[in-house]
């Protein structure tokens, strides 16, 4: 392991000009210390630092790289997209080609609109729900995490939660008052708010697996019954599948749970690591979209040549599901070590995972919501962070986010990570 003397250099140079030197907070390494590693390049399930250090990779760009780093397929199409230009404003048949994949993979899917970004998918899948219901509130999860839209920053997972940034500064009164809150889990609490706000709540949006407080799984019943009270309250069911989006499975946790939801936020996987999202459901809402109706949403690079391809190339190769049967293997793998180091390590350990996303959790007591990932033991993953990046594991420098495994990730990664993990979870 070199120092980390060429991240330290490129980060005081960095921060002359770019504000904390990232360009998303959570990259900053600001909950566990220290400076963040300049990634100079990855390939498969590894990458490698300025200082030249090597490391398997559990961030995966935060989700999107469920093939790996640099995978052959995804770089020809990107290439070959490239070679015809890079952007024209103008209709394409990629966006076609992909919107056609999304609806195969997503039945619930019958129009799909893509945007640059999973916030732009969630505000303008939020936008919609107004709209479409001309009702003025929504319903949030503590902790869950819709990107940086102002109606979301509130009781947000993610980098917030990582940073503990209090309320929602810079997010108006106004804006704030018309997002309602409530634990993760608890439908009675939701079933509240909406006898409350009667006739008000335009929507409940959800991470089916709350991937931005760690990895907090759906209790039994939980996503039923939300579809149940917004079918009796007239709200839009929309799933935040982000991040679960062809993670959990090919159709997402819509396909693992077996939940029909109005709307469904998609990225990070959608793109193959270039900037692809996208929102979209049942028709006679989607139908609302200008320019078909008259709720507004666009983009200057929406649907983007080199971004449609990279995404097309990775849906093709998760379309026959070999893919996932390789993940659920080296996921299964990974759970249970990890659950025998911290026996053996005697150290009080929660795992949870769905997929090849998956979470843990320094504390004996179950983990269902926000406030029970908040009791978790911080300074004992503080450790477990830098121990197990000096045995050469990058995990998310948050308690309060998911791991990822990708195609790429062998066995032998996974035994590598377990047995640096015998020593790094020592108290
Ligand atoms: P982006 O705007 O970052 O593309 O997507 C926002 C978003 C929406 N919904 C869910 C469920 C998400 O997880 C995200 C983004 N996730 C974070 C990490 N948990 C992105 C990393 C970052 O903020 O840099």
């Amino acid at each position: 392991m070199n120092a980390f003397s060429r991240s330290i250099e490129l980060m005081a140079r960095a921060q002359r000009v770019i504000p904390g030197g990232v360009n998303s907070p959570v990259r900053a390494f600001k909950a566990v210390g220290g400076t963040p590693l300049f990634i100079a390049r990855g390939k498969g399930a590894h990458i490698w630092d300025t200082d030249g250090n090597e490391f398997i990779d559990y961030v995966l760009s935060w989700g999107p790289l469920i093939l790996g780093h640099a995978d052959e397929r995804v770089l020809a199409a990107v290439a070959g997209a490239a070679r015809c230009g890079t952007s024209f404003g103008a209709p394409t048949e990629l966006e076609i080609e992909l919107a056609e994949r999304v609806c195969r993979f997503f039945p619930s899917i019958e129009l799909v609109r893509f945007v640059s970004s999973g916030t732009e998918a969630c505000m303008s899948a939020l936008r919609l729900a107004r709209g479409f219901t001309g009702r003025d509130k929504v319903i949030k999860f503590d902790g869950c995490y819709h990107g940086c839209g102002d109606s979301f920053l509130v009781k947000a997972g993610s980098g917030v939660a990582t940073l503990g940034i209090p309320g929602t500064p810079g997010v108006t009164a106004g804006t704030a008052a018309d997002t309602l809150t409530a634990p993760y889990n608890d439908l009675d609490a939701v079933g509240a708010l909406l006898e409350a706000n009667a006739g008000q709540v335009a929507a409940i949006i959800v991470e089916p697996v709350a991937g931005n407080i760690g990895c907090v799984l759906p209790q039994p019943g939980f996503l039923e019954g939300l579809r149940r009270l917004c079918d009796q309250h007239g709200c839009v069911y929309i799933f935040d599948e982000v991040m679960t989006g062809f993670r959990v499975s090919r159709g997402g946790a819509q396909e693992r749970y077996g939940i029909k939801p109005d709307l469904t936020c998609l990225g990070k996987v959608l793109g193959g690591g270039l900037p692809v999202a996208a929102y979209g459901g049942r028709r006679d809402i989607m139908e609302h979209v200008a320019p078909l109706g008259p709720v507004y949403q666009a983009g200057t690079l929406s649907g983007n040549p080199l971004a449609m391809a990279a995404g097309i190339a990775t849906l093709d190769v998760l379309a026959d599901g070999a893919v996932y049967r390789h993940l659920e293997a080296i996921g299964a793998q990974l759970e249970e070590g990890l659950r025998e180091c911290a026996r053996a390590a005697g150290a009080p350990l929660k795992v949870y995972r769905a997929g090849s996303m998956f979470g843990l959790y320094f504390t004996d007591s179950e983990v269902a919501n926000y406030a029970q990932a908040m009791s978790a033991d911080k300074n004992r993953f503080v450790r477990y962070f830098w121990r197990m990046l000096e045995r050469g594991v990058y995990l998310a420098p948050s308690p309060f986010e998911a791991g990822f495994l990708s195609a790429a990730h062998t066995p032998e990664d996974i035994e590598k990570t377990l047995e640096a993990a015998r020593t790094a979870m020592r108290e």
